[in-house]
């Protein structure tokens, strides 16, 4: 039977043969997909993250713990893909400058993509330059910056400021995520919006799409 605190240890503990088990039986006893990604992985990632900040665990169990999770989301990754696959459209999403951590802008990603846009993942420690220069170049109607560090979020106003700077505010929406970002935040630095979650996120796009 599906374990859901089984998979939060398998994750915590970095045994990513033991998650993807888990991940298996629970999509085979039919538990749903978001279940297992909200209630196990993205839940034991948050114990990861304390145990961390308390200095019982250190950067290689982080690392192991982290690529334990994504094991678990490649599986559940085909079985989110969303319904309607009617809206192309581009959107452009990276983790901005210093900042390496990807999971959460991966998820965020992954649920645009299977919601049927066109997605340009520019990974982790993405200078304004290269968001500016994407933003032309593929003709982007929203750009998502992922910060995770309360170091790099200026980083996002930086990008901001290089996008309007260069004469193309008006045709990109402009949002923010990450763990430490606030809605406050957002409006502080200028962005069009704010998402706590991937879900959020993917709502959040689609109805700047449909506006
Ligand atoms: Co890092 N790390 N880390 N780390 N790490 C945090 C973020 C931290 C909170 C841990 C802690 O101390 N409690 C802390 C930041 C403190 C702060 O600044 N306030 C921290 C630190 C300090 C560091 C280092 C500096 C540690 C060191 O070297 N001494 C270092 C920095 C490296 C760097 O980036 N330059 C570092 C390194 C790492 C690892 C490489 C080991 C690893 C990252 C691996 C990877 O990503 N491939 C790692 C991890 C795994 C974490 C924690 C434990 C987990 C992050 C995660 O993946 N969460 C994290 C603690 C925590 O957040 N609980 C921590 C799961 C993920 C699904 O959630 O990323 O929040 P999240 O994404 C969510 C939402 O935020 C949102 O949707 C996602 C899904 O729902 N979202 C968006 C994210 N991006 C979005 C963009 C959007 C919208 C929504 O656009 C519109």
């Amino acid at each position: 039977m599906f374990d859901r605190k089984a998979l939060m240890e398998a994750v915590i503990g970095g045994d990513d043969m033991t998650a993807v088990e888990l991940v298996n039986t629970g999509i085979a006893e039919g538990v749903a997909a978001t279940e297992i990604l909200n209630g196990s992985l993205i839940a034991a990632m948050d114990v990861v993250g304390d145990r961390m900040e308390s200095g019982d665990i250190f950067l290689p169990e982080v690392l192991m713990a982290a690529r334990a999770m994504s094991a678990g989301v490649e599986i559940l990754k085909p079985l989110m893909s969303a319904d309607d696959q009617e809206s192309k459209a581009g959107v452009i999403i990276g983790t901005v400058k210093g900042d390496l951590h990807d999971i959460g802008k991966n998820l965020v990603a992954m649920l645009l993509e299977s919601g049927g846009l066109d997605v340009t993942n520019l990974g982790v420690d993405v200078p304004p330059e290269t968001f500016m220069e994407q933003v032309k170049e593929r003709n982007a109607k929203i750009v998502c910056l992922s910060a995770l560090l309360t170091t790099t979020m200026p980083m996002m106003k930086e990008t901001i400021n290089l996008i309007t700077e260069n004469g193309m505010r008006d045709q990109v929406k402009i949002l923010v995520g990450g763990a430490s970002v606030t809605q406050a935040y957002a409006e502080e630095i200028g962005a069009d919006g704010y998402a706590p979650d991937a879900g959020t996120a993917a709502r959040l796009v689609k109805s700047i799409m449909a506006g």
